[in-house]
């Protein structure tokens, strides 16, 4: 080294990376270290950042993806090269396809290497394998260009429709240098990044005037309208115009479920009735069966106004009388001025009919919930968790499963926005243990997570996560020995167990034991009950073991017209 270059201040790839995270107010990465990215994990952390390590990139990725839903910035997550970026890829794709921010940072191996395919240690083309499944990706070889790489990411990540972003660091990069000063300039600070999109006047008059002439009307909230945190002017356009609305799973609390105007429990009436419907931050996907057929009352004719921030989205599935593009708080106010007392609230007739429906669909879930089987069943260990999370309502809810999801997103309300969070557009089970780690750590609040014994199975590692950073988490797993339920057999009578059967009897309170977490195993709503109030009030990493009926739940649970089954099963 000359004297020359020993007395300037440098720095390096590193120290560029944390420092252009913090220079936009990033402070908390998920990830799983190794090479080439440990000692960026250990300086994010000398650095004052939050690193929570994980057993498994997966649910490093979800965590960081939850983080973006709940805040509106891009979740981190951190990852080695090939097989750790694979594995966090998963949840950059479900990330996207949730229309979650998130960047996944992965390092990877020399260039020179992998371009020739010489063989290095972790070698893979990941930009080009993560292309397809994120909404952008970038790879930087210059330490100067780290700047103005993460504010792309950034950017691309919570502009106009949110979603994954990609970004490749190759292990030279990190230990490239670089003068301080030059440094310190290469750093940018992303101004206004998702700008506000205004939408045209025209749409909003031809929507209103729709709206005007509708007789039953619906508004339907997806988990976009519960990410634009425009909740104020959300709730007042339901208000105001007095319009029934119906949430999906993930925007429940937006307005608390036990609103008036709430339809959840009418929602196959509603939506077979309606004749103008308000989707607001929703797709007409599977999840509301692509706006057509028996579920929406075909042929009834039915005109949709739709509010959403990407264009492509209209006319997706069915027709759009009128799209409304803009960012949703923009839409909604812009809705929202145009509704003064000449606004007619729907009629007493659709009003009168969704009340009956309700009061009837109401009664008999009442009644069914009052039974106390032995064991107990979805309904009686729901109820238990229900009547404590009342009390409760700053409490995060995670769920997934398939009778348990099903059963829970009805049973349990919500009365708060970004506290309820699933399975959501693709039905993935996995995302369990990492969306409650990042519900805990963003929110600083208790998480409770209601959890299929099969769900529970992609994530249970994460255990030892939750422990080890003594998160207030409580995780409820529903056991009834197998995937759906646990009486499948084996047809052949051989020794190998049918495919969706389980040990029989687990006790999963056992394994958070070992990491020093405290374990239940519940029977009976009384004993689940008292399990959670402790699990809440302490605060302590817990699991309750709840024994369910084997026999209780149904295949695929609500999604048995998806699964197809053998013609020839039965001869
Ligand atoms: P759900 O599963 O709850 O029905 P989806 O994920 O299908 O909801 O739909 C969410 C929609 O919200 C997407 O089409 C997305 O483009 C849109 N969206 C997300 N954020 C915003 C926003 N800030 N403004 C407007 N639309 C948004
Ligand atoms: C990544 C397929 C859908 S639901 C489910 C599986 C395996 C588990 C249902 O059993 P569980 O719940 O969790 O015990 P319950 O209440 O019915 O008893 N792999 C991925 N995602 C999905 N969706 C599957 C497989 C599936």
């Amino acid at each position: 080294m000359t004297s020359d270059t020993q007395s300037r201040d440098l720095t390096d790839g590193f120290h560029l990376v944390i420092d252009a995270l913090k220079h936009n107010d990033i402070d908390t990465i998920f990830g799983l270290v190794g090479i080439p990215i440990t000692d960026l994990a250990r300086l994010a952390q000398a650095e004052g950042m939050r690193f929570i390590g994980f057993r498994h990139e997966q649910h490093a990725g979800n965590a960081a993806a939850i983080a973006g839903y709940m805040t509106k910035k891009p979740g981190i997550c951190l990852t080695v090269s090939a097989p750790g970026f694979l594995n966090g890829l998963t949840a950059l794709a479900n990330a996207t396809t949730n229309c979650f921010p998130m960047i996944l940072i992965s390092g990877s191996s020399e260039r020179e290497i992998v371009d020739l395919q010489q063989g290095d240690y972790e070698e893979m083309d990941q930009l080009n394998a993560a292309k397809p499944f994120a909404k952008a990706a970038y790879r930087v070889l210059h330490a100067e260009d780290i700047g103005i790489a993460v504010a792309r990411a950034i950017r691309a990540a919570v502009s106009g429709r949110p979603g994954g972003v990609y970004l490749d660091l190759p292990a030279k990069l990190l230990a490239q240098t670089l003068d301080v000063e030059q440094a310190k300039k290469s750093l940018v600070r992303v101004v206004d990044a998702a700008p506000r999109q205004i939408p045209a006047t025209d749409s909003v008059k031809r929507a209103l005037d729709v709206l005007r002439g509708a007789k039953r009307p619906l508004i339907l909230l997806g988990k976009g309208a519960a990410y634009s945190q425009a909740d104020a002017d959300l709730r007042a356009f339901v208000e105001k115009t007095g319009i029934p609305y119906l949430p999906m799973s993930m925007a429940k609390g937006l307005l608390p479920d036990n609103h008036p105007q709430s339809a959840s429990a009418a929602r196959s009436f509603v939506l077979a009735e309606a004749d103008v419907v308000v989707l607001i931050g929703a797709r007409l996907n599977w999840l509301l069966s692509h706006g057509k057929g028996k579920t929406w009352g075909a042929p009834t004719p039915k005109q949709f106004i739709q509010i959403d921030i990407a264009p492509t989205e209209i006319d997706s599935n069915v027709a759009i009388a009128a799209p409304v593009i803009g960012d949703i708080g923009s839409c909604v106010s812009a809705l929202l001025a145009g509704i003064d007392a000449s606004f007619a609230k729907p009629g007493a007739e659709w009003m009168g009919a969704i009340a009956e429906r309700k009061d009837k669909n109401l009664a008999k879930m009442a009644a069914t919930l009052a039974l106390n089987p032995s064991p107990m069943n979805f309904h009686s260990a729901l109820r238990a968790i229900r009547d404590v999370l009342k009390t409760r309502p700053d409490i995060n809810l995670v769920n997934e499963g398939a009778n348990t999801l099903d059963y829970a997103r009805s049973i349990i309300d919500m009365y708060e926005p970004r506290k309820r969070f699933d399975s959501g557009t693709w039905g993935i089970m996995g995302i369990g243990m990492g969306y409650a780690i990042g519900a805990a750590v963003t929110s600083g609040k208790p998480v409770v997570a209601i959890e299929g014994d099969s769900a529970f199975g992609f994530c249970g590692m994460e255990l030892e996560t939750i422990c080890r950073y003594e998160l207030p988490v409580c995780t409820v797993v529903f056991n009834n020995n197998g995937v759906y339920r646990g009486t499948d057999v084996n047809p052949t009578g051989g020794k190998d167990p049918s495919p969706t059967a389980f040990v029989k009897g687990a006790r999963y309170d056992k394994m958070i034991e070992a990491f020093g977490g405290i374990g239940h195993n519940a029977t009976t709503p009384e004993e689940l009950t008292t399990a959670l109030l402790e699990a809440i009030a302490s605060g302590k990493p817990t699991l309750i073991n709840a024994v369910i009926d084997e026999t209780a739940g149904t295949e695929s649970g609500r999604l048995t017209n998806l699964n197809p089954q053998s013609a020839a099963k039965k001869k």
